[in-house]
């Protein structure tokens, strides 16, 4: 008779959205769904349904570090997912804890804005992703406007493979060890996975799916990613993956609201 192995320990990082389609609530649905256990740090708070954010509110510093040092000293966590950071002080909080704890397979969702256009990370934030949250991270992965953004570009200014491939190189100058830009909004999507400072590019075609309930994809994307490389994973396998568990995710969604509506985690 085996020993049953508990399942691996999967950390996120990340704001919370009351209607659950991004941030925290919305991660532990991911990495529920990927059999693993999740854990989590609260980073900032927001107030918003499927109709957008209206509103966001810091989380004290002292309550982030405290809350991810007992975490760290008690579990044996196999992957971080690093999701909405909101300020620079809670970037470098969270900056602090990886950089002394050098926990595996981190995940570093750079999230710039929400789908609806509220900021949420203000500009010193915006330095420390860069400076010190890239170089720490397994991977980050931007969509196509984060990733232009984050490379002093303008958002909707990536709308090929041949524009992608120049901004990952970009974001390895940056100090991103393996970039994923997402590339779901592109006529024909499609996701480039970057490695070796860029010399190596791996592109996984996507799927255009016709869908109102989109609102999360970004943080589920990210958090599956986190999961599969807890799980032992690849890295590029891991990206093929996620980003079928998204277009499953989108595929199997109920009308959820009066806005962009909640993808499904657990489709029947
Ligand atoms: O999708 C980005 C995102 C991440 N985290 C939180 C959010 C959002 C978008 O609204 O609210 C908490």
């Amino acid at each position: 008779m085996s020993i049953p192995s508990p399942p691996p320990v999967v950390l996120t990082i990340a704001g919370y959205d009351p209607s659950s389609g991004a941030g925290i609530t919305a991660d532990i649905k991911t990495i529920a769904a990927h059999g693993c256990f999740g854990v989590s740090c609260i980073t900032a708070l927001t107030v918003q349904s499927t109709r957008g954010v209206k509103r966001t509110d810091e989380v004290p510093v002292a309550y982030i570090r405290e809350a991810l040092a007992e975490l760290a000293d008690d579990l044996p966590i196999a992957a971080v997912h690093v999701g909405m950071l909101g300020t620079g002080s809670v970037a470098g909080a969270v900056a602090k804890f990886l950089e002394e704890r050098r926990l595996p397979n981190v995940v570093v969702d750079p999230v710039l804005k929400s789908s609806s256009g509220s900021d949420l990370i203000d500009e010193d934030g915006l330095v420390v992703l860069r400076t010190r949250l890239f170089p720490i991270a397994s991977i980050i992965t931007p969509n196509l406007d984060e990733a232009a953004i984050l490379t002093g570009g303008k958002a909707d200014s990536i709308t090929n493979l041949e524009e992608m491939k120049t901004i990952a190189s970009r974001l390895h100058l940056v100090g991103a060890v393996n970039v994923v830009i997402t590339g779901g909004h592109l006529p024909k999507p499609l996701d480039l996975l970057s490695t070796d400072g860029g010399n190596h590019m791996e592109e996984f075609p996507g799927e255009r799916i016709d869908s109102r309930s989109t609102h999360g994809t970004g943080c589920a994307f990210s958090t599956s990613l986190a999961c599969q490389l807890a799980l032992g994973k690849p890295l590029a396998e891991a990206v093929r993956l996620s980003g079928e568990y998204v277009r499953n995710a989108i595929r199997n969604a109920d009308p959820i609201g009066k806005g962009t509506g909640p993808v499904n985690h657990f489709p029947s």
